[in-house]
C-alpha cells in the first residue's frame, strides 16, 4: 500500500519529467522568494512592476515552449502549466503578465510570423526586455470577437489601422502590440499585425480602479490611422483561428494557474483552522471545517490530473480546443468556489489583505471571465455535444 500526501494526493510530482520538475522548482523558488514579498503592497496600491518581466526572462519563464534559437528554452506544455501554477499561487495578475507575454504575444509571432519578425521580437520578449500585449477584445466585441470593428486599410507599402481595443493586459506599458483587425485587402478577414510603442496615432490609456488583478496593469489600445509597413502583418494565418490558436495555449495555462491560487487557499484555510481555537478546540477539528477542506483538496487533485492529461496531449500534438474548454472552465470555476470558501473559513480575518484569500477570490472573478467566460466555454462544449451552436 502507498502512503498518502494530503498536499499531492495523486502523486503528481512523480508523473513529471526531470526537466519539468526543474523548471517547476525554478518557478516555485522565484515566486516564493521574489513575488510573494511584493504582492500585498502591489495589489493594495495597484502597482505593476515592469522589472518582473526582466526577472522572469532571466530565469527562462517567458515563452518557455519557444525553441532556444529564438530565446525560449524549448520546454514542454506541461512545464509551461507548472510555471503558471507556481506564479498564480502568488497572484493571478502575475500569471496574467506571464501568460500574455508567452502565449498571446510570443506564440503568435513564432507560429504565424515571418523569420524576420521572429528574430526581431522573440529574443527581446523572452528576456523581458520588451513587454507585449494582445488586442482582441473591443468595447462592443467581447465574447463575440468576430464582431470586431478594428480595420486595416491597405495603402501603398502597408496598412492603416483604426479602432479601439479594451481590457488589454499590459497595454499601458507595452512595447509590442499584437493587434487583430479586419483587413480590406484580404476580403475583410481577420489578420494579425505587430505594432510598436511610439507609432503615430497609437495610444494605450490605463483602465483605473479595477477591484481584481490590481497587480497587473490593464488598458485600452486606441488606433487612429496607425501606419504600419507590409512587414507588420503576421503572414501565416488568416481568420479567427489566428487569435484562437493563441487562446488555446493561454487558456490551458490558466487551467493550471487557477489551481495554484486554489492550492494557496486550501493551505491557508488548513493552517488557519489548525491555529484558530473556538469553543475550546481548533476549528480544523470540526466536521464541517474538515468537509470543506476535503472538497477543496478533491477538486484541486482532480483538476491537476486533468490539466496534466491535456498538457501531455498538447505536447503530443493531439489536443482539441474542447479539451481546453473543459479544464479552463472547470478548474477556474472550482478555484473561485475554493477561494470564496477559504475566505469564509477565515472569518473576519478573511477580508483582510494580510490573509490574502480574498485577494485570490477577487482575482479569480476576472480569470473566470477572461479567455472565454465560464458560460461561453459551456456553449463551446454544448456545441460539441449536440452539434448545435447556441451562442
Ligand atoms: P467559430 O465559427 O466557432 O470559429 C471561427 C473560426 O475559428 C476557428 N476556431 C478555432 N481555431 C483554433 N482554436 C480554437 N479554439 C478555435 N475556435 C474556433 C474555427 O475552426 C473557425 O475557423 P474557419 O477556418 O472555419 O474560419 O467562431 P464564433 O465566432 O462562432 O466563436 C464563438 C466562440 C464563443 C467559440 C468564440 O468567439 C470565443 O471563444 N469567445 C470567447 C472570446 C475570448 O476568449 N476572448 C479572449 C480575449 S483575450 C483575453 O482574454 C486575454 S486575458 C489574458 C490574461 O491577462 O491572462
Ligand atoms: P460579454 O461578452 O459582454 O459577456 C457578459 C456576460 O454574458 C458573461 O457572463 C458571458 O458569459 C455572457 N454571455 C456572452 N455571450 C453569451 C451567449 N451567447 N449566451 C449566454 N451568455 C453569454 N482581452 C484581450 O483581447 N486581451 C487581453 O489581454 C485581455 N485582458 C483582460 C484583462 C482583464 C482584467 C479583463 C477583465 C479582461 C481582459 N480581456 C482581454 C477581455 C476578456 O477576454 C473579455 O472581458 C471576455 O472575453 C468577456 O467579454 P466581455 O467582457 O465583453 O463580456
Amino acid at each position: 500500500m502507498g502512503s498518502f500526501d494530503w498536499a499531492d494526493p495523486f502523486l503528481l510530482d512523480e508523473q513529471l519529467s526531470d526537466d519539468e520538475r526543474m523548471i517547476r522548482d525554478t518557478a516555485h523558488a522565484y515566486a516564493q522568494d521574489r513575488l510573494a514579498p511584493r504582492i500585498i503592497e502591489a495589489f493594495a496600491n495597484e502597482h505593476t512592476d515592469p522589472d518582473i518581466f526582466r526577472e522572469m526572462g532571466e530565469l527562462g519563464l517567458l515563452g518557455p515552449t519557444i525553441p532556444e534559437e529564438y530565446g525560449g528554452v524549448g520546454a514542454s506544455y506541461v512545464a509551461y502549466g507548472l510555471v503558471a501554477r507556481e506564479v498564480e499561487r502568488i497572484d493571478s495578475g502575475y500569471r496574467s503578465m506571464m501568460s500574455v507575454q508567452s502565449s498571446l504575444v510570443m506564440y503568435p509571432i513564432h507560429a504565424y510570423g515571418s523569420e524576420d519578425q521572429k528574430r526581431q521580437y522573440l529574443p527581446k520578449l523572452a528576456r523581458g526586455e520588451w513587454i507585449g500585449c494582445f488586442g482582441l477584445t473591443e468595447p462592443d466585441a467581447g465574447s463575440d470577437p468576430g464582431g470586431m470593428r478594428t480595420t486595416a486599410r491597405k495603402v501603398d507599402g502597408g496598412y492603416l489601422l483604426s479602432g479601439a481595443k479594451t481590457w488589454i493586459s499590459n497595454s499601458p506599458i507595452a512595447d509590442v502590440f499584437v493587434i487583430w483587425a479586419k483587413s480590406d485587402a484580404h476580403g475583410g478577414a481577420i489578420r494579425g499585425f505587430v505594432l510598436e510603442k511610439g507609432m503615430k496615432g497609437l495610444s494605450a490609456p490605463k483602465i483605473d480602479n479595477k477591484l481584481s488583478l490590481r497587480a497587473s496593469i490593464t488598458g485600452m489600445v486606441m488606433m487612429d490611422d496607425v501606419e504600419v509597413g507590409e512587414d507588420a502583418l503576421l503572414p501565416d494565418v488568416q481568420g479567427l483561428k489566428g487569435p484562437f490558436g493563441c487562446l488555446n495555449r493561454a487558456r490551458y495555462g490558466i487551467s493550471w494557474g487557477a489551481l495554484g491560487a486554489a492550492e494557496f487557499c486550501l493551505h491557508a484555510a488548513r493552517q488557519y483552522g489548525l491555529d484558530r481555537q473556538q469553543f475550546g478546540t481548533p476549528l480544523a477539528g470540526r466536521q464541517l471545517y474538515q468537509k470543506k477542506l476535503a472538497d477543496m483538496q478533491t477538486e484541486i487533485a482532480l483538476g491537476l490530473q486533468a490539466s496534466l492529461r491535456v498538457g501531455r496531449l498538447m505536447d503530443e500534438g493531439r489536443f482539441a480546443p474542447e479539451m481546453v474548454s473543459i479544464v479552463k472552465r472547470n478548474n477556474v470555476g472550482k478555484a473561485l468556489d475554493i477561494a470564496r470558501m477559504a475566505r469564509d473559513m477565515h472569518g473576519g480575518n478573511g477580508i483582510s489583505g494580510e490573509y490574502q484569500v480574498m485577494r485570490h477570490m477577487m482575482n479569480l472573478e476576472t480569470v473566470n471571465t477572461y479567455e472565454g467566460a465560464h458560460d461561453v466555454h459551456a456553449l463551446i462544449l454544448g456545441r460539441a455535444i449536440t452539434g448545435i451552436a447556441a451562442f
